[in-house]
């Protein structure tokens, strides 16, 4: 039989320099800026519509657990299924690294379910994707005129607009959504890309990848920014959106074990032989992502121009236009689509709903003696109260004050006191006491500042309450 794979071989070995068509798509080019280039040498075309078998699996929220398929070349499809064309319709696209994992789209929507009333379609592309990589790279023009022509047909069929629709594509899915949102001329409302694909894309022309051209208005996370050599890291860090957001700095996620290979020959056998193993950073933007929908007051992203810079103290409290939510919530940003490559950062936690809120807590200390050893606080608040951070470890000394950003897993909301502890670790004869005679704690979000006072000081590992003052 001869697979599409060995047609385009054909081809490619008979019509140099040419292009394919196909039935309602249109015709994909071999020539630059799409191969022949230096980030993709090989003259590939993509397979056939028939071979990628691109599919659209509607889910709503009147059928959460079991998808409608429908189709552009047969209408009737859509008019027999629950799509509604007075909601807001998104797509969610996975990229190559997806084996075993197919169930996060149908999660995203379920949990999209429980927020809003809307059309959410996951798009299946597996056997495009179950390819060598540089193949499943030309592919993914296919998936994207696929749903350029579905968002089309929507449009004449319903009159749904293509401004309300927003593709969500991970990895070599944020590449298709680019390839939709160029072929619909920028007129889609929004592109998410999870973490997108670095390899044949970075440092590429607009038009083959996700630039803030391919909609309305374009957010990325970044979760594996590294380089590919020696890092293995699969994702972009070149920024491509209104608005980038690099959580933990955007190479590597708390809770993500990183392998470090050092020679690395050949870009489809990186793929096929670690995706299951190296991908957990690459892997965390849709988790962030799906996470954020269901946390509408997390994931803030603070404007700033290093991830240095933000972790030693730089770039706090968000400015007067206030900072973005990293995810489902970016679009509610004013400054949104302000400028391109915006770049904002913030720390996640390793597992759970990964969200993490930053305090800013200054401590001044109080006591007659130096020890050595660390102080903790915890924060208590109208949400709830926190666990106990460390703030300083070291010379403890009266009168001596200590400052420290901390991400902490709870929105605390109004702040209501603050508890405080000290340790040194070792026997003390003379059981010193010691106390913070003042605690400031601001918060990220509303440059909120709150000071809390007390006069006492307390032996080791002796809870001291500080309240308002
Ligand atoms: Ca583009």
């Amino acid at each position: 039989m001869l697979t599409s794979w060995t047609l385009g071989f054909l081809l490619l070995a008979t019509v140099r320099g040419k292009e394919i068509c196909f039935e309602h798509l249109g015709c994909f080019s071999n020539e630059k800026p799409w191969a022949g280039t230096l980030q993709r040498p090989l003259k590939i075309f993509p397979w056939t519509p028939k071979d990628i078998d691109t599919r659209f699996l509607l889910y709503t929220n009147e059928n959460q657990n079991n998808y409608q398929l429908i189709t552009a070349t047969d209408p009737d499809t859509i008019g027999a299924s629950n799509f509604r064309s007075d909601r807001k319709t998104h797509f969610i696209i996975h990229g190559f690294i997806d084996k075993g994992e197919e169930s996060w789209l149908s999660d995203m929507c379920k949990k999209m379910f429980t927020v809003e009333q809307v059309n959410c379609i996951c798009v299946d592309w597996r056997k495009g994707s179950r390819a060598p990589y540089t193949q499943a790279v030309h592919n993914i023009r296919v998936v994207g005129a696929e749903i350029a022509f579905l968002i089309q047909v929507l449009s004449s069929e319903t009159g749904h607009s293509p401004e309300n629709v927003h593709l969500i594509g991970h990895s070599l899915g944020s590449h298709a959504a680019a390839e939709a949102g160029r072929r619909l001329e920028g007129r889609l409302g929004r592109i998410t890309g999870l973490d997108p694909a670095e390899p044949c894309f970075q440092g590429t022309e607009e038009e083959v990848r996700l630039d803030p051209s391919d909609a309305m208005f374009v957010d990325v996370i970044h979760t594996d920014a590294a380089p590919i050599i020696p890092f293995l890291g699969f994702g972009m860090s070149q920024k491509v959106g209104h608005l980038d957001f690099f959580p933990n700095g955007g190479k590597h996620m708390p809770g993500c074990q990183k392998n470090i290979l050092s020679t690395i020959v050949d870009i489809n056998g990186i793929w096929e032989g670690t995706r299951d193993f190296v991908a957990c950073n690459h892997l965390r933007s849709y988790k962030y992502y799906s996470s954020s929908i269901i946390t509408p007051d997390g994931f803030l992203g603070y404007p700033c121009d290093s991830y240095d810079e933000f972790q030693e103290h730089g770039c706090f409290p968000c400015p007067s236009g206030g900072c973005p939510k990293m995810g489902h919530y970016a679009d509610q940003f004013k400054g949104k689509t302000s400028a391109v490559e915006q770049t904002f950062f913030l720390n996640t936690g390793d597992s759970g709903n990964f969200t993490l809120w930053r305090y800013r807590v200054s401590v001044t200390l109080a006591g007659k003696k130096n020890v050595n050893g660390y102080i903790r606080i915890a924060l208590y608040g109208s949400n709830g109260n926190t666990k106990q951070y460390e703030i300083f470890k070291g010379s403890l000394k009266p009168d001596a004050s200590h400052m420290l950003d901390i991400d902490v897993d709870l929105n605390v909301g109004k702040l209501e006191k603050v508890k405080f502890l000290w340790n040194n670790h070792v026997i003390n004869l003379f059981r010193p006491t010691l106390g913070a005679s003042q605690i400031t704690v601001q918060s990220g979000e509303d440059e909120t500042e709150y000071k809390f006072c007390s006069s006492d000081t307390v032996r080791e590992d002796v809870l001291q309450s500080l309240y308002p003052c």
